[in-house]
């Protein structure tokens, strides 16, 4: 099975580090592809940042079985369900249920305060009000999780700390990729589960997959229409997409894999 891990900002290492975690939990038979966004914002940190983050890896190259996106905003990630029936995983989506198969309750532990904000619209979206008690930012910036010696990763496990005794929270999902390096120290640190959505992302992937699912082409999802695109956007006119194929699998192609 082909997955295809796309990392929406332009930072190389932070790709490198999610292939790192996907590739450790990822089946034997799964091949991990990895990608980083060849235009835009080398870290993702607001609304701005995100727009138009993953079309392009998504059609480009050889059709994958699965896509995961790689940042927490979960950037573009209806429209990615939209130009492809693979199935599409946010690790935003896929940490917070997978959060809920091991605890009722869960805190998100993010960067940037506006990026909490986006969080908290992520937990309403997905219908996750009832689970997650609170989202805390901890003004760690995305590139600063990546500089060595910095502080970032005893700011995040503090306020992990604070989210059990404060929030009562029953497990920790990570709200960055760049955080998913952390998950075994903190996990052993806090001895609550914690759940990075790079690891979560391509696990769900991969048994969407196995279960032969695509993603749904009736309703919304179903491939963009052939609207007229003008300006500089004029090239991501959905007819100059190309767009992956329709069919669906039968169920043993899909498991083999
Ligand atoms: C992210 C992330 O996961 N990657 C990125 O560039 N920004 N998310 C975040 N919550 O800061």
């Amino acid at each position: 099975m082909l997955i295809k891990l796309i990392n929406p900002n332009t930072t190389t290492s932070m790709t490198e580090l999610m292939g790192e975690t996907a590739r450790k939990v990822a089946a034997p038979s799964s091949e991990i592809v990895l990608a980083t966004s060849r235009s835009g914002a080398a870290s993702i940190e607001g609304h701005y940042d995100e727009a138009l983050s993953v079309i392009d890896e998504i059609t480009n190259g050889k059709p994958a079985d699965a896509y995961v996106i790689g940042c927490f905003g979960d950037p573009g990630l209806l429209a990615a369900r939209e130009i492809t029936a693979s199935p599409v995983l946010g690790i935003a989506e896929a940490a917070m249920h997978a959060a809920t198969f091991v605890a009722t309750s869960f805190s998100i532990v993010t960067t940037l305060e506006r990026t909490r904000i986006i969080s908290e619209h992520l937990v309403r979206n997905y219908g996750m009000q009832h689970h997650c008690r609170r989202v805390r930012a901890t003004d760690v910036p995305v590139l600063e999780l990546e500089e060595l010696g910095s502080k970032a990763d005893a700011t995040i496990l503090a306020e992990c700390e604070k989210a059990l005794i404060e929030d009562r929270a029953e497990a920790i999902v990570l709200g960055c990729a760049g955080m998913s390096n952390l998950v075994e120290r903190l996990q052993q640190r806090l001895g609550v589960p914690v759940i990075d959505g790079v690891a979560a992302a391509v696990k769900v992937a991969e048994a969407i997959v196995g279960m032969g699912l695509r993603t749904s082409k009736v309703g919304d999802l179903a491939y963009p229409l052939p609207e007229a695109y003008a300006g500089k956007l004029a090239e991501y006119a959905p007819a100059h997409l190309k767009l992956r194929e329709t069919s669906f699998p039968a169920l043993a192609t899909a498991v083999r894999g």
